[in-house]
């Protein structure tokens, strides 16, 4: 018998329910659970890859002191007298966990406690910092509390959705499956987009404000200004539930045009950004969604307050179909939030302030309580190249590839004197610099609850063993805690404890006053807890866990019980002053990566998608600054290079570039993006300006270039370009080199033994070269090089390490460098579920008459599965541009 088990996905904050089936030969099957709440059965290409994705290699199976094995009884006393020691000597606040909203909130709950109650410092921050602390600190803001006012069902029933910064198709995608599915049912809804590129998102776009970057804090403003002009503010609830209103339009005031003032500053057509105001005025079920295009500015905070400020002065706020809605990013950046995991907060939502710190302390029996608010991650690292932090533990985050300035982390982590990691992934770029390195159990093995954007709390299970000596998060942070001496207050035996103790801190003293309560979980049994279905917070005796929607009644968690209005004005980037690169380098993210790929790197089909780091750049910028599509390019600052591939596309702003975040020296020689981001952060919320980096590109013309396909993962030695991806079967290399090599087959590291067949092409005047090596009649790997980029699409290539044997025609379409029978040539991967590619649908759209996505999805099957890739045929079917 299949045994099936309910679990959530690991990724994105939709927070997907799957069911993982596991078939008596021991294969693995994912796939979306119907009856969750949140999903209703759908997956993304992400989700849907999940099985791909549950593998050993590069798994870390045992504790590590260095590059030594050790035993756990070692390793968990290397790591509590490490702390003991630093502490004794320097005091508390010489020691910081660096935190991730990738734990479960049991694994969550139990770090803070031990740093803010037993360690005694607040010095524990969160990789959420970079991601949601700008939402965070404008919830409070505006609402005297981190409340999400709105969930999914408010998506659905809107007349009106705008989404702000947030390329919903490809990072929240079954979220936008919703969004397509329901304006298909209900086509008077209306959605706008608002993102200075065209991204796959404004395929369900009526309007598309490409704004110049930054300037966002302008349209919510006039838009303000523009409600108000128009009589369409609703006055009652502003006098009745809101405080500060009349400053914030003050400021809000446009002079005599506020739609052609406004169209200007934000370089966005006036009639489009009129048509947007139109409709918010007369739309009163409207929702306003927002992500990294706001959160991740120098003045994100303000951006955030700008939307909140126009669904206060509406009303639009707590009501059906209604409200501005934050999309977390991580599968429980909400999770840490409620158990406090920032470093200005307490657990469950309560702050620095004298009677929260008492309760806390008084329920956790808390020996040495922290005070005040720790140093947030960007000062972490600082502090640490100070000298005034010694000792870190970092868990389930690689800041060395997703902090800004990466390579002063790299130096932060090499001057710290004691360096603790908890991963599953052994070669992650932060390993390198751990003193001990401590293996986690991951998705699939490890058991505890996640919160979604909706505050749905939902439940990982595990349903494989766990592997070598991995042991979950929870219980080697209260191992560690039981070694420093606190035994009695990390005693858990089982996970579900940890839930309860939430829970009842949740409950404590609160009676209404803080949003966060969910101590209807206070007295779960384990085979309750066993049995946890997905339910929204507040849960409580009086609350059923089914609040759709909170702040309904109008009162605030403020002093005054009512909401604040903020008086923001236009922000700057921080580094607007410095001296003027030409460019404007905007970061972000890929349909089917995951963050630094840990893990969605493993997956070979989510490597089909795009599997080189990219940089976009507008047709009239690449003619400026001589850079061709498809070729390489140098991006630099004043101090760092990267290299990435380019992208001409008129989706890409003038002025803009855009490069994805996801490689790093793991799998790439020099294309982390991060290098090139400083670390300014938005001063009320700490969050990294991550979407604004002044830098210039130029053209990289390598001496040559090429690409290895192998059946094996190699090392790459010699300097230059490399670019590592996983196929079906086969490792890739995109590589370029600016040194002649000698012997180009010594690039395969093979030992070539007698039954092994060459089969080699070389035109020197061309500087052309295409090897290609075969064992009993199977592809073992193959090399092409020239003076340019070859062969930009070879998804063809890599299908032939499938096969059991070479036939004639595949040998000389191995030399000749092309498909002897063109249909082969599928072209780059559109459909990552079905291997769909480019080439294919274009030939059928242009030729065989197929001319919608049920017609293409009838015959090639491409789109019928998770969806992601349907904005992507909707564009081919729309205009046949290819992108490169
Ligand atoms: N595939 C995939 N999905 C993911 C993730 C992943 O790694 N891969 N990560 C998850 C996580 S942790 C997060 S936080 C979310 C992030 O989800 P999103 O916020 O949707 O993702 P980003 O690509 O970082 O940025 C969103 C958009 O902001 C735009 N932007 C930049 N500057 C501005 C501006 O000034 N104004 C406006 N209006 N827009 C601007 C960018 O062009 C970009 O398209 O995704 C989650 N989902
Ligand atoms: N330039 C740029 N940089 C960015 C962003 C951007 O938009 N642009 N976005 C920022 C944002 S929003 C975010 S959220 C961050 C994300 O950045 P990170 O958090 O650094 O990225 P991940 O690759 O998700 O790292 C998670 C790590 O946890 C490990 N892991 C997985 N499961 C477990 C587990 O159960 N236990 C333990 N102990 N480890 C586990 C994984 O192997 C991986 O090493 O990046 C930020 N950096
Ligand atoms: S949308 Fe995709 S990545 Fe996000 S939770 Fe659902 S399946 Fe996972
Ligand atoms: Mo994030």
């Amino acid at each position: 018998m299949a045994n099936e088990v309910k679990t959530t996905c690991p990724y994105c904050g939709v927070g997907c329910g799957v069911i993982a089936t596991t078939e008596k030969n021991g294969k693995v099957i994912v796939q979306g659970d119907p009856k969750h709440p949140s999903n209703f059965g759908r997956l993304c290409s992400k989700g849907a890859a999940l099985a791909d994705t549950i593998e050993l290699n590069h798994r870390l199976l045992h504790p590590m002191s260095g590059s030594h094995q050790t035993s756990w009884d070692q390793a968990i006393e290397n790591v509590a007298s490490g702390f003991k020691r630093i502490i004794e000597h320097h005091g508390p606040d010489a020691v910081a966990f660096y935190v991730s909203g990738q734990l479960l909130t049991e694994d969550y709950y139990v770090a803070n406690k031990l740093m803010k109650g037993f360690i005694g410092s607040a010095n524990i921050d969160t990789n959420s910092r970079l991601c949601m602390s700008s939402s965070v600190a404008g919830h409070k803001r505006a609402f005297g509390s981190d409340t999400v006012p709105c969930s999914y069902e408010d998506l659905e029933q809107a007349n009106l959705i705008t989404l702000v910064g947030s390329n919903t198709a490809w990072c929240h995608p079954v979220l936008y499956q919703r969004i397509r599915d329901a304006k298909v049912r209900r086509p008077h809804m209306k959605v706008v987009v608002i993102d200075p590129r065209r991204t796959a998102t404004c395929e369900i776009a009526d309007i598309h404000l490409p704004l110049v970057p930054g300037s966002d804090i302008d349209i919510f403003l006039a838009l303000l200004d523009y409600l108000d002009r128009h009589d369409a503010l609703d006055r009652e609830y502003i006098a009745q539930h809101t405080e500060g209103f009349e400053m914030a339009l003050e400021r809000a005031r446009t002079h005599d045009d506020p739609i052609k003032e406004t169209a200007r500053k934000c370089g966005v057509s006036p009639v489009a950004l009129e048509q947007f105001f139109r409709l918010f005025l007369e739309r009163e079920k409207s929702v306003t969604v927002y992500s990294q295009g706001v959160n991740q500015w120098s003045f994100g905070t303000d951006k955030v307050n700008a939307i909140i400020n126009c669904h206060l002065a509406t009303g639009r706020i707590g009501k059906a179909g209604m409200g501005p809605f934050s999309f977390t990013g991580q599968p429980n950046a909400m999770g840490g939030r409620e158990v406090g995991g920032l470093a200005n907060q307490l657990a469950a939502h309560m702050d620095f302030e004298p009677q929260d710190i008492e309760r806390v302390k008084r329920f956790w029996k808390a020996p040495n309580m922290a005070k005040q608010p720790g140093l947030n991650a960007v000062d972490m690292f600082d502090a640490m190249i100070e000298g005034r932090i010694k000792a870190v533990w970092i868990m389930a985050t690689n800041p060395a590839v997703s902090m800004p300035d990466a390579d002063r982390i790299k130096t932060a982590l090499e001057q710290c004197e004691f360096v603790v990691m908890s991963d599953c992934v052994s070669n992650t770029d932060t390993a390198k610099y751990a003193d001990v390195l401590l293996p986690a159990t991951t998705w699939g093995e490890k058991n505890g609850t996640v919160t979604n954007s909706e505050r749905r709390i939902s439940r990982q299970r595990a349903f494989l063993d766990t592997p070598g000596e991995a042991r979950d998060d929870w219980k080697i942070i209260s191992d560690v805690a039981r070694a420093m001496g606190y035994s009695e207050a990390f005693s858990y035996r089982r996970v579900e404890e940890i839930l309860r103790e939430h829970a009842a801190l949740s409950g404590l003293d609160n009676h209404g006053t803080r949003d966060f309560d969910i101590s209807a979980y206070a007295g779960v049994t384990s085979s309750q807890y066993e049995k946890l279905r997905p339910t929204l917070w507040p849960f409580t005796q009086t609350d059923s866990g089914a609040n759709v929607r909170l702040l309904s009644n109008g009162r605030f968690f403020t002093d005054s019980g009512k909401a604040r209005f903020v008086a923001v004005t236009r922000g700057k980037p921080a580094n607007s002053t410095q001296p003027k690169l030409p460019l404007i380098l905007n970061t972000g993210r890929i349909r089917d990566q995951w963050h630094t790929m840990t893990r969605t790197g493993s997956a070979p089909r989510l490597n089909q998608h795009i599997h080189e780091p990219f940089v976009e750049i507008n047709p009239d910028d690449a003619e400026l600054f001589d850079i061709r599509n498809g070729t390489l390019a140098n991006i630099s600052t004043a101090s760092h290079t990267i290299t990435a591939r380019a992208v001409v596309s008129t989706e890409q702003r003038p002025g803009s570039l855009f490069i994805p975040m996801h490689w790093s020296d793991a799998t790439a020689q020099n294309s982390s993006v991060n290098k090139l981001v400083a670390s300014n952060v938005d001063p009320i919320s700490g969050q990294p300006e991550f979407k604004h980096s002044p830098v210039q590109i130029t053209a990289y013309t390598p001496l040559w270039q090429g690409f290895i396909l192998i059946n094996k993962e190699i090392d790459i030695d010699y300097t230059g370009y490399c670019i590592k991806s996983r196929g079906n079967g086969f490792w890739r290399y995109e590589i370029a080199g600016e040194k002649e090599q000698v012997n180009w087959l010594e690039l395969l590291k093979y030992p070539f033994s007698s039954n092994v067949e060459l089969l080699e092409f070389s035109d020197i005047a061309q500087h052309r070269f295409r090897f290609a090596v075969i064992e009993d009649s199977r592809l073992l790997g193959c090399l092409y090089i020239s003076r340019d980029r070859v062969l930009a699409d070879h998804a063809w290539l890599g299908k032939l390490f499938c096969k059991k044997e070479l036939s004639h025609h595949d040998r000389r379409s191995l030399l000749a460098g092309h498909p002897m029978n063109p249909a082969d040539d599928c072209g780059k991967t559109i459909c990552a579920c079905f291997s769909v590619g480019n080439k294919t649908l274009l030939h059928e759209i242009n030729h065989c008459g197929l001319d919608s996505i049920e017609a293409i999805g009838n015959k090639l099957k491409a789109g019928t599965s998770c969806g992601s890739c349907i904005p992507e045929i909707k564009g081919l079917l729309s205009d046949t541009h290819e992108s490169y």
